[in-house]
């Protein structure tokens, strides 16, 4: 699908290679300063009504994303539970792990309760999660959900992440290592376009859908933020790819508060 967002990538990896935009700030949940100084390139595409989304292709630097992958692959203890989705049951169609801070109320979706691992059992993932916190200042994530597609035929449908839980305009911050896969947005059935009346008219209508849909290529190290509403208002999916040979490593991290549930 080669929709706005997608030119709007293929120039800002041009420009990586030229000049880049400063990414990593001071600041996040711990005040400390950025893991890297490194100059990033950055997407920031604003959704219109309050969500925006965010992404830096090279988030963290391709040797070291390898070193990730290779540890979550081996270390993360992967399942792949049985959940239900309009009262049928299925199996989740990837690998999923949970990992949040101590205390937090429990998550549980389609019918299924993962169990929370502790951050400590996995050192790596503390030091992405700082870098994170690092390139996104005030940011405070308190839990991970990590998915791993083995390949093609693994994907997410369209859903959000807008369970209570969260609250109504929690971050996510999206980091992938391994095998591109292509990440998809559109706006939820009912809500309009920038507020505007929906067009009327096959020809206005089919325009208004490719405007309100985005496609991403999330690569390996990338980071991608979806900000604001962007889980009240829109849909986002990994869909099945029969090119995508390989293994595909998620990590979803997002702030639960501590009163939530
Ligand atoms: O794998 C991805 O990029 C998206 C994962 C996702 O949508 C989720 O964990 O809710």
């Amino acid at each position: 699908m080669t929709t706005v967002t997608n030119l709007i990538l293929k120039a800002a990896a041009a420009a990586e290679n030229g000049e880049e935009d400063p990414g990593g700030a001071v600041g996040g949940c711990s005040g400390t300063s950025s893991s890297s100084s490194r100059r990033r390139s950055t997407l920031d595409l604003d959704l219109g009504n309050g969500s925006q989304v965010v992404y830096v292709a090279r988030f963290l630097g391709y040797q070291e994303s390898w070193d990730y992958f290779h540890y979550l692959n081996k270390h993360i203890p992967w399942t792949r539970p049985t959940i239900r989705v309009f009262g049928r049951s299925s199996v989740q169609p990837r690998d999923v792990c949970y990992v949040a801070s101590e205390g937090l109320p429990d998550l549980a979706y389609s019918g299924y309760q993962p169990h929370a691992h502790s951050w400590d059992e996995f050192p790596p993932l503390k030091d992405i999660l700082e870098a994170v916190h690092s390139a996104l200042p005030g940011s405070c994530f308190n839990s991970l959900l990590l998915n791993r597609y083995k390949g093609g035929s693994d994907y997410v449908s369209w859903h959000a992440d807008d369970e209570k839980l969260y609250g109504p305009t929690h971050g996510i911050a999206s980091v992938s290592f391994g095998c591109e896969r292509e990440f998809l947005l559109k706006r939820k059935p009912g809500k309009n376009f920038r507020g505007k009346k929906r067009s009327e008219g096959k020809r206005a209508r089919e325009q208004d859908r490719v405007a309100e849909q985005h496609s991403f290529t999330l690569k390996h190290g990338s980071l991608l933020v979806m900000r604001g509403y962007t889980q009240r208002d829109w849909l986002h999916s990994v869909p099945k790819r029969a090119k995508a040979q390989s293994t595909r490593i998620n990590l979803t991290f997002r702030l639960v508060p501590s009163h939530a549930g």
